[in-house]
């Protein structure tokens, strides 16, 4: 074999599989807003030459520069999970109608099992509701080819294209071989179409006609579509599925005939019909909603699905083999690994932030970030999470609803990214509607969460180059809260008295509490003095223990160790703090009545 015909396979994860099918594909313009699984893409995009990769402040703004680049005929791709989609239904939606020139598309990463999400809706119905093409591939393999792909497909039928994966196929990872760079031969450039590109109510009518048409056009196309293929096998048993589902069902189920589905909307119902008259049972496997299976039934197809496959969580081979066949294979034993509930980092300046809140005894709006771990005892100060940006309009609503009894009671607290992501507009309809609340802005300088992403607040761009910093305190002031102030959370007097201040207020007011995320490289390099215990002063009273600070560790006692250590027989244990954990944020000495925490000697 000669070294020009010998092909490179690299072993990729969905995510980056998705960022090489763009690159080969040729794609321009890529934005998206982090969110786990989908994050890597945009991560991994930004390393390719040739194209232009950014961090979007939301999902929806992320799908409108995507379809901008589009409608100037240059490859474009916008990357969310899949709660991510919701946010940008609305560009979305509209997308569908005006269709491309350049290919678009959009990759939703689904999350069943909510291994870091808030709910585990199954995107498929978005496909359905837009009335766009999706795509779903089962390895990495696919996934690169299905995105390559998409941007072709894209162009040929005039729509945006879904690419779906979930979890396990965004994060596991496979061969897969590369390609060469095929980018679109579209020229660039904004051709004037009001009728395609501007949808007032007539044109809209217009185009709806025309996503109808380009509908049954992808039905048919979907026939001979070779992402849609029967394998045959053992013909007692048909499965239909598709995505990682189908790797569970060859695994559970290897002599069963199946239909992979690689293409999940529109669906090929010649090719289903055939494969349902040439076996004699036939089962769905699809994981979460009976979105193959309702297809199906409505064809007039007697199908086994949900009944027997479950609707929530993810499925594992073991699961499908027991919902089909109902062999109950024993499990293994389970591993013992101790339960560590998930925890703030050592040092975190959320902790400290919430350990203050919490003094003042107030009901606490909270949104989704880290910080939402401090629902979790020992801080448990946080009251409500439901979606990014919920924090602020929750606040306001509570309060409008309590009335004079809310004042001072409500507290909305939100980090800076998600701030910037949907909380701006939720403190400009509280000055708006003359509301009161206290908002406070959690300013970590990242996106922490979803593994330190920088936003429109840090200054820095996707590719780590500076560029303007959001000043946020100044924002708060322009959308008209006259109240703004900045504190260190570790100052934990001086951030309880701004909190008890302006809880007490009539007015509405913002509080930026600004430390540095204890994961930052920056803020890693930082010398700090560590904290130690006196072991002699310690009265075991586990006051600091409220912190819930994964650096401070208990040492339990029995009666004669504790007099042989010179306590008294009834204390439990003494407090010790691992100091390659501790990142002396100081917060911990505030605690501890007894002052025996102190600056560690060198
Ligand atoms: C619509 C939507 N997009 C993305 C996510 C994923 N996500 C959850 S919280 C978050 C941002 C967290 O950053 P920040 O608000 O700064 O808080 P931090 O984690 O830094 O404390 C992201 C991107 C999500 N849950 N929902």
């Amino acid at each position: 074999m000669s070294v020009q015909s010998r092909e490179v396979v690299r072993l990729l994860s969905g995510n980056q599989a998705i960022a090489r099918g763009a690159y080969e594909a040729g794609v321009k313009v890529a934005a998206a807003y982090p969110g786990t699984p989908s994050t890597e893409v945009l991560e991994c995009l930004a390393e390719y030459d040739g194209l232009h990769a950014e961090w979007a402040p939301n999902e929806k703004v992320a799908m409108e520069v995507a379809l901008g680049a589009a409608m100037v005929g240059a490859r474009a791709l916008a990357a969310m999970k899949h709660v991510g989609v919701n946010v940008a239904a609305d560009p979305i939606f509209t997308a569908s109608y005006t269709g491309v020139r350049g290919g678009l598309v959009i990759v939703t990463a689904d999350d069943p099992e909510m291994h870091s999400s808030q709910n585990e809706q199954d995107n498929r119905h978005y496909a359905q509701a837009a009335k766009i093409p999706m795509l779903e591939p089962a390895d990495s393999a696919e996934t690169k080819a299905y995105t390559k792909f998409a941007f072709a497909l894209s162009e040929r039928f005039d729509t945006p294209v879904f690419l779906r994966t979930t979890t396990r196929i965004s994060h596991a990872t496979g061969p897969v071989p590369l390609g060469e760079v095929e980018p679109s031969t579209t020229p660039l450039g904004f051709v004037e179409d009001p009728a395609k590109w501007v949808m007032l109510p007539a044109n809209a009518r217009r185009r709806h006609a025309v996503v109808e048409e380009r509908m049954r056009a992808l039905r048919e196309f979907a026939e001979t579509f070779e992402g849609n293929r029967i394998e045959w096998g053992d013909r007692s048993l048909g499965v239909i599925t598709a995505g990682v589902a189908y790797q569970y069902v060859r695994e559970a189920l290897p002599h069963a005939s199946v239909l992979k589905l690689g293409m999940v909307h529109p669906l090929p119902e010649r090719l289903i019909c055939a494969f349902a008259a040439g076996v004699q049972r036939l089962v769905v496997v699809e994981e979460l909603d009976p979105i193959l299976e309702t297809h199906v039934r409505a064809m007039g197809i007697p199908v086994e699905g949900k009944e027997r496959v479950p609707i929530q969580g993810e499925l594992t081979p073991r699961i499908v083999r027991t919902a089909v066949t109902g062999e109950v294979t024993p499990l293994r034993e389970p591993a013992s690994v101790p339960n560590r509930p998930p925890n703030l980092c050592a040092g975190c300046p959320h902790r400290s932030l919430f350990f203050a809140l919490n003094k003042c005894k107030v009901t606490v709006t909270g949104d989704i970030g880290c910080y939402t771990l401090a629902a979790l005892p020992p801080l448990k100060s946080m009251d409500t999470c439901v979606c990014m940006g919920a924090s602020i309009g929750n606040a306001h609503g509570m309060e409008k609803a309590l009335g004079a009894a809310g004042r001072g009671k409500v507290v909305a607290v939100i980090g800076d990214s998600t701030f910037v992501h949907s909380g701006i507009t939720g403190l400009v309809n509280i000055v708006y509607n003359r509301g009161f609340s206290t908002v406070i802005i959690l300013d970590n300088g990242t996106t922490a969460m979803t593994g330190a992403q920088d936003h429109p607040g840090t200054g820095k761009t996707l590719q780590g180059e500076p560029t303007h910093r959001l000043d946020l305190a100044l924002l708060c002031r322009a959308i008209g809260v006259e109240h703004v102030y900045t504190v260190n959370p570790h100052d934990q007097v001086e951030t309880e008295a701004v909190l008890r201040r302006e809880l007490e207020r009539d007015a509405p007011s913002v509080i930026i509490a600004q430390a540095s995320c204890v994961l930052l490289p920056e803020h890693r390099a930082e010398q700090r003095p560590r904290r130690e215990v006196i072991p002699e002063l310690c009265n075991g009273c586990r006051a600091c223990g409220m912190l819930g600070c994964p650096a401070i560790e208990w040492l339990p006692l029995t009666p004669e160790e504790a007099v042989a250590a010179g306590k008294k027989p009834t204390q439990k244990g003494i407090v010790r703090i691992n100091r390659l954990m501790c990142d002396g944020c100081n917060v911990c000495p505030e605690v501890c009545k007894v002052r025996a925490m102190v600056e560690a000697g060198q």
